[in-house]
C-alpha cells in the first residue's frame, strides 16, 4: 500500500540509504529534486556566459586555455545534471524550455557582467569557492543520483576555484592599477557571492522540507557563514578587503561576523529584473535558435542509421 511505500521510503531516510532512480518516492520528494537540480544544471550552462565573454581576450595564451577547459568543464556539469534531472522522468527539452521561457530559475550570480579581467579571477576565485560549499554538501544528498554528480563536479569545481585563486594572486602582486582592478571587482562580486547561497533560513520556503529529506544537509546561512570562514583568510593573503565595514572577527563563536545582505537586490534579480537577466536569456534562446540545424542534422542521421540497420 502507499503508507507502506511511504513508510520504506522513510526508514531509508532515517538511515541514511540513498534513494535511487526506480525506487518508490514521494511526488513532492521527486518534483522537489526537478526543481532544485533543474535550476542547478540552468546554472551551470548559463554560468558560462560570463567567463566566454573574456575568452578572446584572456591575456596570455595559457590563460586562454584554462579557461576555456573551465566553461568547457561548465558544460559537462549541466549535462550531468540534466541526465540527473530526467532520471526523475522529466524531459530535458521542457526544463530547457521552460528556462528559456523564464519560467525556470538559474543562479542570481549569472546576472552580473564582467567588466575586466579581473573579473574572471574573481569568478573563479568566489563563485566557484561558493558553489564548492554548497555542493561539497550536496554531496551526501539522499537521491543517489544527485550527489554522485556532485562528486566528480566538485572535483571539477576545485581546480577552477584553484585557477581563479591563481589569477588573483597574479594581480594582487602585480601593479597598483591591476591591484585596484582586483579591489574593484572583489567589491562588485563580494555580496552577489553571498547571496548565492539563497534567502535567509528564516525566510526558505523550501529548507524545512529539502532538510527532512536530507536533500539539503544544511541551511543556506549554515553554509554561507563557511563560505565567509573559509574566504577571509584568503582575502587577507591577498591584501584585498571586503566591501563589509562590519566584517570581523569573532572570538566567542569562532566565526567572521558580517554585515546583513541587501535582500531586495536578490529578490529582484530572481524576479528578472537583475542587470544581466534579459542578455543573458536572450544570448541562451538564440544559441537554441541557430543550433536546430544541428539537431535536425542528428536526428535525420539517425533516422537513417535506424533505417538501414533495419
Ligand atoms: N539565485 O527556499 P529556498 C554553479 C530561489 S553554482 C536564484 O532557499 P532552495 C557553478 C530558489 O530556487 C550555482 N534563485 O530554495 C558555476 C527558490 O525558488 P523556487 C548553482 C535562488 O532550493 C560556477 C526560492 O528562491 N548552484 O553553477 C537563489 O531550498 C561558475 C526560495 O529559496 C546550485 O544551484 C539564487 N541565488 O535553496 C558555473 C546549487 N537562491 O524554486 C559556471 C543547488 C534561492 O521556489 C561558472 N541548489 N533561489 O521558484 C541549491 O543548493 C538550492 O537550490 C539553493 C536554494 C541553496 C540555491
Amino acid at each position: 500500500t502507499d503508507a507502506q511505500y511511504q513508510q520504506h521510503f522513510d526508514d531509508k531516510i532515517a538511515a541514511d540509504i540513498s534513494i535511487e532512480a526506480k525506487d518508490w518516492m514521494p511526488d513532492a520528494y521527486r518534483q522537489n529534486l526537478i526543481r532544485q537540480i533543474g535550476q542547478h544544471a540552468h546554472s551551470e550552462v548559463v554560468g558560462m556566459l560570463p567567463e566566454a565573454n573574456w575568452l578572446t581576450r584572456a591575456p596570455t595564451l595559457r590563460r586562454k586555455a584554462v579557461l576555456l577547459a573551465k566553461v568547457q568543464d561548465e558544460a559537462g556539469h549541466g549535462l550531468y545534471l540534466y541526465s540527473a534531472a530526467e532520471t526523475l522522468g522529466c524531459s530535458r527539452q521542457d526544463i530547457y524550455q521552460k528556462m528559456l521561457d523564464g519560467k525556470m530559475k538559474y543562479s542570481s550570480i549569472f546576472n552580473y557582467p564582467t567588466l575586466n579581467w579581473a573579473d574572471i579571477g574573481v569568478i573563479g576565485w568566489l563563485v566557484d569557492g561558493a558553489a564548492i560549499v554548497n555542493q561539497v554538501a550536496l554531496c551526501r544528498a539522499s537521491y543517489g543520483p544527485y550527489a554522485r554528480a556532485m562528486v566528480k563536479i566538485c572535483k571539477e569545481e576545485s581546480f577552477h576555484q584553484r585557477q581563479g585563486y591563481e589569477a588573483v594572486m597574479a594581480m594582487a602582486k602585480g601593479s597598483e592599477q591591476q591591484k585596484a582592478m582586483l579591489q574593484d571587482a572583489i567589491n562588485r562580486f563580494w555580496w552577489p557571492v553571498l547571496m548565492m547561497f539563497g534567502p535567509s533560513d528564516t525566510d526558505s520556503p523550501h529548507s524545512a522540507q529539502s532538510m527532512a529529506w536530507k536533500i539539503k544537509r544544511h541551511s543556506n546561512d549554515e553554509l554561507r557563514q563557511k563560505f565567509v570562514d573559509n574566504t577571509v583568510p584568503q582575502l587577507e593573503a591577498l591584501g584585498m578587503s571586503a566591501p563589509d565595514a562590519d566584517l570581523a572577527w569573532d572570538e566567542a563563536s569562532g566565526h567572521y561576523r558580517f554585515g546583513e545582505i541587501d535582500w531586495s537586490e536578490l529578490h529582484e534579480v530572481i524576479k528578472g529584473r537583475g542587470q544581466c537577466n534579459h542578455e543573458r536569456l536572450q544570448a541562451k534562446r538564440r544559441a537554441w535558435d541557430e543550433g536546430a540545424w544541428v539537431r535536425e542534422g542528428a536526428l535525420a542521421h539517425a533516422a537513417k542509421n535506424t533505417s538501414t540497420a533495419a
